[in-house]
This record gives structure tokens, C-alpha cells and sequence, in this order.
């Protein structure tokens, strides 16, 4: 076996979120165990050879989550969360969205090279009652991705009421690998998110509103309070993603257990890495293989974030499993840099005064530009001081980006895969190879969701040279407030949105 990690790679522990004064620690909640959801696939429907169609419900609901009063929640097709969503590689997706929110929501593809009308940003909103329907071609390698709201200033609060869920893409290399792919028996999905149970089981956003990231002391996992998993399989491949608003998510098994990561957000890793311990920033997807060949039945192996247990393995007679990965997992395109421009992004501040070079987001204005074809180098920087500071995850939409380097060295060893998401502690930079292969706005930003929501945002004009000329629609926040206020039965001035906070606290206008 190749090298084993038995560090997280992100050694500055003074930059991670537990140094932070109003850091939450993660507290096993008072409920006896349950056993984890584990969402089902979404059915389309209809598939022929060449297309897909699913329809998404956003929708409110309740959902019994803690003895008592159910807790009031927000899900696609379901209370809470959705079920996962299949894109094959090759196919036309023909998404149909309907909101039944009483509010406005966006449908946002997160990981999805698609067109930015397609991408659910801020700029395609869906107003109560409405249905439209978003097509495109699916063609990017086998990952694990999401969908989740994303209407400006307030991604945070509905991401927190459960407008989240999973999309897997499949593609023939994932086919004919030798790794753990029956759904729901040895390819388990761990969405990982915390929340805080105020007086009725309930939520309140608001009242746990903090511009540095919401966050709550219980860990639920797949919408799954103490969840625990029966193990029935010798390996089982687990797609993580952080689903949290704002938590680093510091994963290890007992017994220091050993597993391989094989994927990150947006590809296989060209080659897998074996590690004990694994930290997992907001929105990044994290794909590993755990063998559990070393217990017998009866025994117990638990998942810990930090020194909380957040998931129960309990091992049965399990199917042995003596497959071997392969030293190549994937072979993705490198292509060569053929424009020499480089995109400076600078993401500064904490609170409320978080900024992407100098600026705060303002949907009306265009941050940067690039073509479909050339092949730039982003180089994204935390001015963030060491010692105060965080690691703001860096997002960008419609593309899948290879990390060159981290301050002038080689990329940590999991960050060699497609990826769209990337953890930058403070006073680092990072160098990203970006291209685009669908034209639009697209945005970029910091993915501690009350960071963006706060203005840690910008955006990107994307064109294709074959159609030099083609208008974007921009969204404008007076438009969004007088529907949200028209909703709510309120004035405008009356609305209230948690990133607007950040916004006037910095006597700014959005
Ligand atoms: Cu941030």
C-alpha cells in the first residue's frame, strides 16, 4: 500500500472553526438511535436513450426529527432535504422545477458545467406557484454533486431549512471500476449538517444568525438525528458532503481506521490516497472507501467529528469484498494555459465585513470575464490574518477547476480531481486552472453560506465566441425585495434578509 496520511492536511489548527469564540461544538443529542436515512433515487419521469426528465418540488412540510412536536422544514419532493438526483453522462436533463415555497427560491446545480440560466443562481428566481423547466447536456465525469437554494441574501436561511440533496453523475468509468457501487447497501451517501432545536423542536434562523456561519450543536446526518448504519458489506463507499452552513467537518473512525479516499467534488482522484483522518470544508464532496474486513459481528465502529461521534456502524455478517482499486481511477484533461490574463481574487474580512477585492457582491455588476475555450490561471488568495482569521471555502459555479498549487507547493494529495470548491486558510493562495464550456453570469464566492449571503461574492461573464453578443438577464435587488415583501404581505423596507444585515451594518446598499 502506498503512503498513509494520518494527519488532516490542514495543519494550522489556529485557523480552523473550533478556535473560533463562537465556535458550537457538536453535542450527541438526546434521542435514542435511528437508523440513517439513506435517500432513494429520484425516479424521472420519463428516460429514453437520450434524455432524462425529473420534476423538483420545493416544498414546505414537518418533520418528526426529535420526540414531540415536529420540527416545521423545507425539502424537494419531501419535508426535508430530497431525494438523490441521476444524471447520466451523455444525456439531455430536462429539469422541471415547481415552487410551492410561500417565498421565492432558485435551483442552483452545484458542480454542474451548464449554462448559467441553467445554474440556479440569483439571476432565476422561481416565484410561488411558478413551474419552468431548464434543459442541458450532461457531460462532465462520474461525481457527486448537489442541488440547493440559492436566492440572494438568503441562500444561508434556506439551505438551513432543508433546501438541499444530492445529484450523482454516472459515467462508463465508474461502471468498470472496481469499487462499491450497490446504492443504499455499500455506496451510501453522509450529508453532513448540524442545527440547533429551539422551544418545539423548531429552527429559528434568525435567531441563530452570526455572520461568520450559522451553526448548531447537533449533528444531523441525512436528515438523521444519532443515525446508525448496519453494516453489511466488507467495503463501503461513502460520498460526504458538507452540508452545513458553516462547520469544517474533521472526520476520523474509531480505532484510527484507515480508508481511502477515491473522488473529491468533481471527478475521481486520478489515484487514490489513504488516510486516517480527513477535513471537509462547506460544499466540498468527499468520496472514500472504508474497509471494515478487520471486525466481526457485533462490533461497533464510529464516525467522529473532532471528539464527537456523529455516525454508529454496527457490523453485521458482512458480504466479503476483496476487490483492489486500481492504481488510476480516472484520466481527466490538463489542457495548457493559452491565455496569459490571470484573475486576481482576494476574499477578505470576517463578520460583516466580508469582501471579494474590496467589494461586496452586487448582482448588477460584471467582476470578470473570460471565453469559452481559453484557459486561465485564477489565483485566489485569504488575506485573512493568521491569528484571527478562517478558512473561507472558495466556491465558483458553472466549471470544474484543477488546483496548481497551494503558496507555490504541490496541492494537498486529495486535491488532484476536478473540483469547484476549495478550502484557503488565511494568508494563503492558491493557483486554479479555470475553463468554461457553457456561456453566462456565473458567480463566485466564499461557500460559508452567511459569508456570500454578506457580500463574499462576485460574479463572472462567461461568452462564447460564437456568439460574442448574447445578453444576460441580471437580476436587481429592488425587483427581488418588492416579491419577497409582496409575499410576506410587508413593505419593502420591512423585509429582512440575513444578508442584508452585513450590508447595512456596513452602511452599503445591495
Ligand atoms: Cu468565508
Amino acid at each position: 500500500m502506498s503512503k498513509l496520511y494520518t494527519h488532516y492536511f490542514y495543519t494550522d489548527t489556529k485557523d480552523w472553526d473550533d478556535q473560533d469564540d463562537s465556535f458550537v461544538p457538536l453535542q450527541v443529542p438526546n434521542v435514542k438511535p435511528q437508523k440513517l436515512g439513506i435517500p432513494e433515487f429520484l425516479r424521472p419521469t420519463k428516460e429514453t436513450k437520450t434524455d432524462m426528465y425529473y420534476h423538483i418540488i420545493s416544498e414546505p412540510g414537518e418533520t418528526q426529527l426529535l420526540p414531540g412536536a415536529k420540527t416545521k422544514t423545507w425539502g424537494y419532493n419531501q419535508s426535508l432535504l430530497g431525494k438523490t438526483i441521476v444524471f447520466k453522462r451523455g444525456k439531455t436533463i430536462h429539469l422541471t422545477y415547481t415552487n410551492k415555497l410561500p417565498i421565492l427560491t432558485t435551483y442552483h446545480l452545484h458542480g454542474l458545467n451548464v449554462p448559467g440560466d441553467v445554474d440556479g443562481g440569483c439571476h432565476t428566481p422561481w416565484y410561488p406557484g411558478q413551474t419552468k423547466t431548464v434543459s442541458f447536456k450532461c457531460d462532465q465525469p462520474a461525481s457527486t454533486c448537489w442541488l440547493h437554494a440559492h436566492p440572494c441574501p438568503s441562500t444561508g436561511e434556506q439551505v438551513w431549512k432543508g433546501l438541499a440533496c444530492l445529484i450523482v453523475i454516472l459515467d462508463k468509468n465508474a461502471e468498470h471500476l472496481p469499487i462499491p457501487k450497490k446504492y443504499g447497501v455499500n455506496d451510501i451517501p453522509l450529508i453532513l449538517q448540524d442545527r440547533k432545536f429551539h422551544k418545539d423542536n423548531q429552527w429559528h434562523y434568525m435567531k441563530d444568525y452570526d455572520p461568520d456561519g450559522v451553526q448548531g450543536p447537533t449533528p444531523m446526518i441525512n436528515g438523521t438525528l444519532n443515525p446508525y448504519f448496519d453494516v453489511t458489506a466488507q467495503k463501503i463507499r461513502f460520498r460526504i458532503l458538507n452540508g452545513a452552513n458553516r462547520r469544517e467537518w474533521r472526520l476520523h473512525f474509531s480505532d484510527d481506521l484507515p480508508f481511502t479516499q477515491i473522488a473529491g467534488d468533481g471527478s475521481f482522484l486520478p489515484h487514490p490516497v489513504h488516510m486516517t483522518k480527513i477535513m471537509i470544508t462547506c460544499a466540498e464532496r468527499d468520496e472514500i472507501v472504508v474497509d471494515f474486513g478487520q471486525y466481526k459481528p457485533g462490533d461497533v465502529v464510529k464516525l467522529y467529528c473532532d471528539k464527537t461521534p456523529i455516525v454508529t456502524f454496527r457490523i453485521h455478517q458482512m458480504t466479503p469484498d476483496n476487490s483492489k482499486l486500481p492504481h488510476t481511477l480516472v484520466k481527466l484533461p490538463n489542457p495548457k494555459i493559452n491565455n496569459p490574463y490571470v484573475h486576481k481574487i482576494v476574499m477578505s474580512g470576517t463578520d460583516e465585513k466580508v469582501e471579494i477585492n474590496g467589494k461586496k457582491f452586487n448582482m448588477q455588476r460584471i467582476d470578470s470575464k473570460q471565453t469559452i475555450g481559453q484557459v486561465e490561471y485564477w489565483v485566489v488568495s485569504n488575506s485573512n490574518k493568521y491569528c484571527s482569521g478562517m478558512i473561507h471555502p472558495y466556491h465558483m459555479h458553472g466549471c470544474q477547476f484543477l488546483v496548481v498549487s497551494r503558496n507555490g507547493h504541490a496541492p494537498y494529495p486529495n486535491e488532484h480531481g476536478f473540483k469547484d470548491t476549495i478550502g484557503v486558510s488565511p494568508g494563503e493562495t492558491v493557483k486554479l486552472k479555470v475553463w468554461f464550456t457553457c456561456p453566462g453570469v456565473f458567480m463566485y464566492h466564499c461557500h460559508i453560506i452567511e459569508h456570500e449571503d454578506g457580500g463574499m461574492m462576485a460574479q463572472i461573464k462567461v461568452t462564447d465566441p460564437k456568439n460574442p453578443n448574447q445578453k444576460f438577464h441580471l437580476m436587481d435587488m429592488k425587483t427581488l425585495t418588492d416579491h419577497v415583501a409582496k409575499e410576506k404581505g410587508i413593505k419593502p423596507s420591512q423585509v429582512k434578509m440575513g444578508g442584508m444585515y452585513s450590508y447595512r451594518k456596513m452602511g452599503m446598499k445591495m
